[in-house]
């Protein structure tokens, strides 16, 4: 699959698509269904390790840690390397030579949001599949359109100016915080069997989860070969069974037959990570 004109004049433009998932629905029936198979039931044990404040009932491997037992488990890797995907990315990367920089889930738990920003690092292309579905009252993406060009400052002084004359008064990142309105934002709200792509640098935000319910999203970035930030030797995070379930072409995007750098900045997520995080089959 291709993105039409349009689209890439709007993903250009607005720094956003909406595009109906190009494989089966069962692949989205499967990451749901993974999911509750490795939920807790008390978010109170997730809670107590969760570091990143990105899990609700999904446990991280180990406390402070990004990853749960999920992020790039087959179930979610038959998504995020589905060929139609790999072909979706290289053409707004316009290269042909991919590595997946990494996958990861957000379960934004109830009563908890993201605040306005900007993805830190260089101007990627990040696919998102809310494969809970996402609607304003669970948490879904808030974008301001055209928001991905130029420096950030001006947005920044309008966030402030929004949240003076709002009364945003609870702090960024607490439970219970929702971040002001902005006058040209949008709500991506979004069906299991949609995925969204935006440009990294496109400022934006999540409503608070207003629901009981984790809500779920699978975020990936992929890079061109010629950049050099490489967070993964996948052999070494990846279970024997798991690399022999996929197909060529997506061993190929993990490179796990190429020698390369990992990009220093990950040195410590390696130290505590390599030989204690594994993903498998699910
Ligand atoms: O969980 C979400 O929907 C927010 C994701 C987000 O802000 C990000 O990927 O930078």
């Amino acid at each position: 699959m291709k993105f039409n004109k349009d689209q890439l004049e709007q993903y250009n433009t607005e720094g956003y698509v909406i595009f109906e998932c190009p494989f089966p629905e069962q692949l989205t029936t499967d990451c749901m269904a993974a999911v509750e198979k490795v939920r807790l039931d008390d978010p109170e044990e997730v809670t107590a390790c969760d570091g990143k404040r990105n899990h609700y009932r999904l446990k991280p491997q180990i406390p402070g840690s990004y990853w749960c037992d999920l992020d790039h488990s087959l179930p979610f890797l038959k998504v995020i390397l589905h060929e139609e995907i790999v072909e979706l990315a290289r053409q707004i990367i316009g290269e042909e030579d991919l590595y997946l920089r990494n996958a990861g889930i957000n379960e934004q738990a109830p009563n908890r949001s993201t605040l306005w920003h900007r993805d830190g690092g260089a101007a990627w292309a990040e696919f998102m599949h809310y494969f809970s579905g996402a609607r304003r009252e669970d948490g879904c993406l808030r974008v301001v359109p055209g928001s991905q060009y130029g420096p950030i400052e001006p947005w920044k002084d309008l966030l402030e100016q929004s949240r003076k004359e709002q009364g945003v008064t609870t702090s960024p990142g607490t439970d219970g915080f929702e971040d002001a309105e902005l006058p040209e934002e949008i709500s991506l709200e979004v069906d299991p069997h949609h995925m969204i792509v935006r440009f990294s640098q496109i400022f934006h935000a999540t409503w608070l989860n207003r629901s009981d319910k984790g809500r779920c999203m699978s975020h990936w970035l992929f890079h061109s070969h010629t950049e050099n930030n490489h967070r993964f030797d996948f052999n070494e995070y990846l279970t024997p069974e798991l690399i022999d379930s996929l197909t060529q072409e997506q061993k190929d995007v993990l490179w796990l037959d190429r020698e390369f750098e990992i990009d220093p900045k990950f040195a410590k997520e390696r130290e505590t990570e390599v030989g204690k995080v594994k993903w498998g089959i699910i």
